[in-house]
């Protein structure tokens, strides 16, 4: 977090180099939800990954628990404007979890328990770009914010970084998801200022 910009946002907004263009920095963590936050019981969470062969990769919580976590230290950034920097997130990549998983399919819909739907190509949650996200600056997720667990894909704009995430779809094409279908871009690069369509 650079000192520069704390309590100078105005310049800051011009100057820092870690802030894509049309966005300020916020210091708190604003919600935004579609929905209600789904009340979620650990002992029912359930995340999969569905390939095109119908194959369905399955983990429970303490499955999810017992793969390795990394701490992931990172910006990010929501279409709406605010870009909250140096955030710290523990998670378990979507490498390991795609370790096992065939397809020839290029593209992902993420999907939440409550319906929401976001799309991302194949390559964006790969190769150490997205997580299964748990904890926030130490803290088990809070609820509001996807808990007890989103996905957290920061190098596009926020709300490709589905909350309450229980599962992956592989697709063929890139279809849209919901924000995509009402508007938003369908990848949505901050650093094009790739909001709308
Ligand atoms: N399931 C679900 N995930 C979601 C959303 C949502 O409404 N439902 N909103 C998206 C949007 S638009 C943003 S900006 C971020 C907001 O995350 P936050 O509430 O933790 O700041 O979540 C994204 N993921
Ligand atoms: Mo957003």
């Amino acid at each position: 977090m650079s000192i520069f910009t704390r309590g100078f946002s105005g310049r800051g907004r011009e100057n820092n180099p870690a802030l894509p263009p049309g966005q300020y920095l916020t210091e708190d963590f604003p919600v935004l939800s579609a929905g209600p936050t789904p009340n979620i019981h650990l002992d029912s969470w359930q995340f999969t990954i569905t390939t095109e062969t119908g194959v369905v990769h399955k983990w429970s919580w303490d499955e999810l628990m017992a793969l390795p976590s990394e701490d992931i230290h990172t910006d990010i950034h929501c279409v709406t404007r605010w870009s909250k920097l140096g955030t710290t997130w523990r998670g378990v990549s979507l490498d390991t979890l795609f370790e096992g998983v065939e397809t020839d399919y290029n593209y992902v819909m993420e999907h939440s328990y409550g319906g929401y739907t976001t799309n991302a190509p194949y390559e964006d949650l790969r190769d150490g770009k997205a997580w299964i996200a748990h904890t926030f600056e130490g803290k088990p997720l809070d609820p509001e914010h996807g808990g007890p667990a989103r996905l957290l894909v920061p190098h596009l704009y926020f709300w490709k970084s589905a909350k309450w995430i229980t599962g992956l779809t592989m697709m063929k094409n890139d279809d849209p998801g919901f924000w995509e279908q009402n508007g938003y871009h369908i990848y949505g690069d901050p650093w094009k200022e790739q909001r709308y369509w």
